[in-house]
């Protein structure tokens, strides 16, 4: 079959040899300080062949954790730790992008400063899990931000992509989906707010957009992405239309001139069909690229690019298990299933010891 997939693509000042991109995926196994490990060094250069690496979620402050053992990007530690990664990313010929994550509600008062709660846009709790102690635990109860604390979130974003392009990442990915922070806000759902940041549709939208401003401002349009789920129930996140949100939401980010969005098509990592949305009217208002992800697989992401719904392909768990993707799908050769078991938390199991095709081939 004829597939655009493995056709080069300019990404801003980048040109990525193919269309996949590896996912941003959890994988709970940073180090002391949240510093990333030298395994991550290894897991990253390993997929190096994706047209773009985006990295698993990277908390901007210690307030912007949510569960334990993420790596962060406000020490300098952490950006001495991310250093490697990049720098070994780039020694494979790959590139990678940052992905900055503040994960507001969806926390645990024991991972926060001084164990306090964590923060909302209102103090409504969500029916999530998070895992921290080793344990799945409920969420804490969350406080809702100080119309005085906004300035700080957005400093936070800022100082984490300023990070990152330190740490030698090609660029940053917001993290404005799944039902944390920026995408609370943007939810009615979570969003029960009187203020400049409640009620309308161009209010709730307000954070997300200040964020993505903020994040231009310091390092560049063309180094900026953003990740959306317009209807994902993640998290325990909602909206009573989402339709005309992320209309406005797609239309401001194209005035800013962002390099790509990144859009979770339907539940996250789930049914695509879960809830009636017009992925196409995001793709006419958004002129830069558009990233398609949830359940693609090498036939519906060889029809979706042919019908230029979209300019690249997002694969998650696809890229745990096959860290030769791209060859693979070029071959046609089977995949490695993935291993849930240790998707979160551990060490090289299930992490680097994915074969690649010619290491199974050699055995
Ligand atoms: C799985 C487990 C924990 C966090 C997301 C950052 O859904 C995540 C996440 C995924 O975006």
């Amino acid at each position: 079959m004829s597939t655009k997939l493995f056709d080069s693509f300019k990404l801003g000042n980048l040109t990525l040899p193919n269309r996949l991109t590896m996912a941003p995926l959890t994988r709970n196994r940073a180090l002391a300080g949240l510093v990333p490990s030298p395994l991550a060094v290894e897991y990253y250069g390993q997929r190096a062949s994706a047209g773009l690496l985006i990295s698993e979620a990277t908390q901007v402050s210690q307030q912007g954790q949510g569960y334990q053992d993420t790596p962060g990007i406000y020490s300098k530690e952490q950006v001495a730790g991310w250093r490697k990664v990049t720098d070994h990313v780039h020694e494979r010929g790959g590139r990678i992008f940052l992905q900055a994550w503040h994960v507001g509600r969806i926390s645990h008062a024991s991972l926060q400063p001084n164990g306090g709660a964590p923060v909302a846009p209102s103090a409504i709790r969500a029916k999530a899990k998070t895992f921290v102690n080793n344990a799945f635990a409920e969420v804490s109860e969350p406080r809702a931000l100080e119309l005085s604390e906004i300035p700080g979130i957005i400093d936070s974003y800022k100082r984490g992509a300023a990070n990152a392009i330190e740490a030698g990442f090609d660029g940053v990915e917001i993290h404005g989906a799944n039902g944390y922070l920026l995408d609370q806000f943007a939810k009615d759902g979570a969003n029960k707010r009187t203020d400049a940041y409640g009620g309308s549709i161009e209010n709730r939208a307000k954070l997300m957009l200040e964020v993505s401003k903020a994040v231009v401002g310091e390092i560049g349009a063309e180094r900026t992405g953003i990740r959306i789920s317009p209807v994902t129930p993640a998290n325990d996140v909602s909206d009573s239309n989402p339709q005309p949100l992320f209309d406005h939401i797609a239309d401001r980010l194209n005035a800013l001139k962002l390099v790509y969005i990144h859009v979770i098509e339907g539940a996250t990592g789930g049914p695509r069909d879960v809830a009636p949305f017009d992925y196409g009217s995001l793709r006419k208002r958004f002129k830069g690229a558009y990233i398609a992800n949830n359940g693609y697989d090498f036939e519906l992401a060889t029809k979706v690019l042919a019908a230029n719904a979209a300019d690249l392909i997002a694969f998650g768990k696809l890229y745990i298990a096959n860290p030769d993707l791209v060859e693979r799908l070029k071959k046609g050769a089977p995949l490695n299933q993935p291993d849930k078991a240790t998707f979160y938390g551990g060490g090289a199991k299930g992490y680097t010891d994915y074969p690649t095709l010619d290491a199974a081939l050699a055995e």
